[in-house]
């Protein structure tokens, strides 16, 4: 396997930022915390990172397309998965267990006209948390909380660090289609009426596939759309998944 060079913190403001800041450093330098004072999730949303989940952040140099940069989500979560049995992905960045959130992936890349500078993959695991502030009750869970089994934190991340690199090489290899089928059989959107938000707007469909750019597929009443990752939010129209 390629190596991954670690550097550990005890606190950042974020892993994402603070891998940008540092983004001269080589290819696959993984920056990890144990708590982060301002996680982000998507669209400057907050991510909750107290001192029971895994944090971190991968800086990556691939010699890849900016379009294909969305890819690495979904190959980050590919590789969550392989790590925690049962788990599903909520198209396109959300590690399901149970019914509730277990990992986010935020990817974010720097780029000049058709040039790939880098990009930062940030994945968020909850382990251990014995509970989540109200707030996130219905939405959050952990591996502690569906298993009833704590987590190493380090060992957690070797093993991830394995899974990513399996698809990540492969990935970068052949593109994402040698890995569809594997993420279409992971993902738990496809075959649920889910709401398709766009800014204000939102209104109802059926997730029914994933194609080969990585792209949700669905049926609305006025006939089949294709949902680009980052466009839109998807929920269930049930809840949360
Ligand atoms: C995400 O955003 O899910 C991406 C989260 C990425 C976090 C990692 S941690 C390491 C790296 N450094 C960072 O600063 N970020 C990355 P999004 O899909 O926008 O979801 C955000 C929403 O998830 C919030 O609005 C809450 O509803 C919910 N949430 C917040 N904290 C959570 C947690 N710890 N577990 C589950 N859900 C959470």
């Amino acid at each position: 396997m390629k190596k991954y060079n670690i550097i550990f913190y005890d606190c950042v403001d974020s892993t994402n930022l603070e891998a940008k800041r540092n983004s001269q450093m080589e290819d696959r330098t993984v920056f990890t915390a144990v708590t982060q004072t301002g996680g982000r999730g998507r669209l400057g949303r907050k991510w909750f990172s107290d001192e029971n989940g895994l944090w971190m952040s991968v800086l990556l140099k691939p010699d890849i397309s900016p379009a294909q940069c969305s890819f690495v989500t979904l190959v980050a979560g590919l590789a969550v998965c392989g790590v925690i049995e049962n788990s599903g992905i909520k198209w396109p960045n959300d590690i399901v267990l149970g019914s509730k959130k277990v990992c986010g992936i935020l990817t974010e890349m720097s780029s000049s006209a058709e040039k790939l500078n880098y990009i930062v993959c940030g994945i968020g695991i909850n382990l251990n948390n014995e509970s989540f502030p109200d707030e996130l009750s219905n939405i959050a869970t952990s591996l502690y909380l569906e298993t009833g089994g704590k987590t190493d934190r380090e060992m957690f991340l070797n093993r991830f660090l394995s899974e990513f690199e399996f698809y990540y090489s492969r990935f970068v290899e052949n593109g994402f289609s040698c890995l569809a089928d594997e993420y279409r059989k992971k993902c738990i959107t496809l075959g649920k009426d889910v709401t398709i938000i766009r800014g204000d707007n939102s209104y109802p469909a059926i997730a029914v596939d994933i194609n080969e750019n990585g792209e949700l597929i669905v049926e609305t009443e006025n006939g089949t759309e294709t949902v680009l990752s980052g466009e839109v939010s998807v929920r269930g129209i049930f809840g949360y998944v």
